[in-house]
């Protein structure tokens, strides 16, 4: 099969040509001006932007919560995300109850996503259960195509919860092999004493969330990882960052050539915490995330952060947590909602929107953060994240011109709400390519279930830098 796409603008990281793409197979095979072929296929993309599918490196597909009780919804509802101009996920692989991180890896590959996922993905290992099985499986990930691991400083008393031993050593371990730890940095301890006060005050509603989560739990837990990190000259990336006082760790560390990183997510870009003060518990309850949402101030600082390249990408930490089933068990305390939302499928189109239309970010920076760098990160570059030849055709058409609101209805993402229903859309993906593949054609989706598969992440990935 060979498809040319034809006088598009084409976005990477760091130019932007008008140029034409041949794509033969699953890969790209030329980019030229005028280029000509007997196709079977011609798309054109006059008057619209051409960029690598944007690539989510923080998503939880079918995978328990911190409360424990139901998982997020399946790799079915990635329908949504190609809709949204997403081709690849690094979703989140935790432990399954009793099963080492291998085994729940491979079971999460062969079985939970099988036939099902319509996006690519690589895996991120989660620490669930801390034994010494689960440190001497750290050196074999690499084999198995992970190039990352998550620890998790917040959720005292749960699964999840890694102490600052085991912290130290997962960071020291992962750098021996070659691979990245990631943070959750909030300092679970304090977070546990502000719930006990908030709930013994009364104070159950979903804004106490915020008031037990405030700002200084992030940056402290982030600074402490940060110095463990430096100490051991590991690699280490913080995830969904939304304090200025995080960025401002990251910077100091980064000056200072600790191999620091660091993303933010789209609600911390364009949502402030307000939302979570509505008196109707399920327009507030829809945004109990974690970190907990913030002040202007903060969001300002993030985006700030991107453009000083402080944080490296924007991600959606998907979550398919439904708010008449799994978010009502805290409707009497706002401890017991299971904590994220669901935003992968319009992780593109905001940011887009907010960012690139709004002139926050460039078109570049957008590719860099939405695709490009979390190909580096996770070790799947030049193969994705770029519009290159010989990388997969990836590729999305996208049209700057559309207007448009967002609805639920119209890209139904498998959950009961969408955290940014009826705001505004500027531009959405006209055609997306997966390995060569139209799966979206005149914004609908064409593919099938199941047509997404397994890539695996090259250890010593860009954080490495030459250095082992
Ligand atoms: N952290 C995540 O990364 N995802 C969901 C909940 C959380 O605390
Ligand atoms: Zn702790
Ligand atoms: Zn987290
Ligand atoms: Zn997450």
């Amino acid at each position: 099969m060979k498809t040319l796409i034809k006088n598009g603008t084409i976005l990477s990281s760091d130019s932007e040509i008008k140029a034409d793409i041949l794509v033969e197979g699953e890969k790209i095979v030329a980019i030229g001006q005028d280029l000509n072929d007997d196709v079977d296929k011609i798309i054109d993309a006059t008057g619209k932007y051409v960029f690598p599918g944007g690539i989510d490196q923080h998503t939880h597909f079918e995978a328990l919560t911190n409360t424990g009780d139901k998982d997020t919804a399946g790799y079915e509802t990635t329908k949504a995300l190609i809709v949204g101009g997403t081709t690849t996920i690094i979703d989140y692989a935790p432990q399954d109850p009793g099963c080492g991180l291998i085994e729940s890896a491979k079971y999460r590959i062969e079985k939970r996503a099988k036939g099902k996922t319509c996006v690519d993905f690589g895996l991120h290992s989660l620490i669930t259960e801390v034994n010494d099985k689960m440190f001497d499986e750290i050196k074999e990930l690499p084999k198995h195509g992970i190039n990352s691991i998550k620890a998790f400083m917040a959720y005292i008393g749960s699964p999840l919860h890694v102490d600052d031993g085991t912290l130290y050593k997962v960071l020291s371990e992962s750098k021996k092999v070659g691979l990245t730890t990631f943070v959750h940095a909030e300092n679970g301890e304090i977070i546990d004493m502000l719930q006990k006060d908030c709930v013994k005050a009364g104070h159950t509603s979903p804004k106490y969330h915020a008031v037990s989560r405030p700002p200084i739990v992030e940056t402290e837990a982030t600074r402490r990882a940060l110095y463990y990190a430096e100490e051991l000259d590991a690699p280490i990336f913080i995830v969904h960052v939304t304090t200025k006082g995080a960025t401002d760790a990251i910077a100091e560390a980064k000056a200072k050539k600790v191999r620091a990183y660091g993303e933010t997510c789209t609600q911390y870009l364009t949502t402030t915490k307000d939302v979570l003060s509505d008196p109707d518990f399920n327009e507030a309850a829809k945004y109990v995330c974690s970190p907990a949402l913030r002040d202007q101030d903060d969001v300002d600082a993030m985006w700030d952060a991107l453009n000083d390249n402080t944080l490296s990408a924007i991600v959606s930490d998907h979550c398919g947590i439904d708010l008449h089933e799994m978010k009502q068990v805290g409707r009497n305390n706002f401890v017991d909602i299971p904590n994220g939302a669901p935003g992968a499928a319009d992780r593109i189109n905001m940011i887009w929107t907010n960012g690139v239309a709004k002139n926050r970010i460039t078109r570049q920076k957008f590719v860099e953060v939405c695709s490009t760098f979390p190909a580096k990160i996770n070790g799947m570059y030049p193969k994705k994240g770029v519009i290159a030849v010989g990388s997969d055709a990836d590729i999305v058409v996208f049209d700057p011109e559309y207007r448009g609101v967002v609805r639920l209805e119209d890209n139904p993402n498998g959950i009961d709400y969408n955290i940014y229903e009826g705001r505004e859309q500027i531009g959405r993906p006209e055609v997306v390519l997966l390995r060569g593949k139209v799966v979206l054609e005149d914004a609908k989706f064409v593919g099938e279930l199941g047509q997404g598969k397994f890539i695996p992440c090259e250890p010593y990935a860009y954080c490495y830098e030459g250095r082992k």
